[in-house]
């Protein structure tokens, strides 16, 4: 039997922690088969680990989504960091033609060390043409705020105003990784638009965290194209990234991905289901 396709519409991070190349270690991890639209590169300067983010021509990012997407067929499809408003509209609408059956959302808006939002004027971009696409749209706290339109969260009423806000925009299940506003604790907030479940669970006291958000969306992509529903894909993806925290590592003294086999080596039962 041959693996479910997908495909992934995100940039290339040179650590290969994080972008397409988490995302392909993440679906080479759930038994799918991966295939890539690169849509920018990122560099780091040695010696402070600053981004350096270069747009591949939307031309030939259109030539990889459809050789992949028409040429070959996909069951599902995410996206990551869409560096320029050009390019999200035609992520947009290259999606909205390609009609894959599952459509998971990444609002990437920032690197870990990277420090500033990565595109502020993005965002609009998202709301107009992404969102309405999306089965699963995955923020962190950060990207809720700006996709809600809200200020900084303060309590869990505040996450779930959010959630309910960004489903209003036409995402069908949104996730919002909340890891951020509690000390020790990771709650992410799950909402289908009826109900809303909190997912608790302890914080892996680690620095080395790059690449998680991309994974954890990657990871659902590969479950929904496998049959699984959204909530169970989220359920899965949590538990790969959280023993992929586990056991994460430094590359050097900025930047340290998760481990992207950990879930097989250390956890094979739960990496079967
Ligand atoms: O983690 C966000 C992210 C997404 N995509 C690419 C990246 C990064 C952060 O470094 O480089 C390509």
């Amino acid at each position: 039997m041959s693996p479910k396709k997908v495909l992934t519409v995100a940039g290339s991070d040179c650590s290969g922690g994080a972008g397409i190349q988490a995302d392909l270690k993440t679906f080479q991890e759930r038994d799918v088969y991966g295939m890539v639209a690169v849509t920018c590169l990122v560099a780091m300067v040695p010696e402070n680990w600053h981004h350096i983010v270069t747009p591949v021509d939307t031309d030939m990012i259109e030539k990889q989504f459809k050789a992949v997407a028409n040429g070959i067929g996909v069951e599902a499809v995410k996206t990551g960091m869409l560096p320029t408003v050009e390019i999200i509209k035609l992520a947009g609408e290259l999606l909205a033609a390609a009609k894959i059956p599952k459509v998971v959302i990444d609002p990437v808006m920032v690197c870990k060390g990277a420090g500033q939002p990565l595109f502020p004027e993005n965002t609009k971009a998202m709301i107009d043409y992404l969102l309405p696409l999306a089965d699963v749209v995955t923020p962190n706290t950060f990207e809720a705020e700006q996709l809600a339109g809200m200020d900084e969260f303060k309590s869990e009423d505040d996450l779930l105003t959010a959630a309910k806000k960004i489903h209003a925009l036409g995402a069908k299940n949104v996730v919002i990784k909340a890891a951020r506003i509690f000390d020790n604790k990771t709650v992410d907030l799950f909402y289908d638009g009826k109900d809303a479940s909190w997912l608790r669970g302890d914080k892996v006291n680690t620095t080395w965290t790059h690449g998680a958000g991309c994974s954890f969306s990657a990871c659902i992509t590969a479950e929904l194209a496998k049959g699984k529903s959204a909530a169970e894909a989220v359920a899965m993806a949590r538990e790969f990234v959280r023993c992929g925290l586990e056991h994460s590592f430094p590359l050097n003294q900025f930047v340290g991905p998760i481990y992207h086999k950990a879930l097989a080596k250390f956890n094979p039962v739960v990496a079967e289901k």
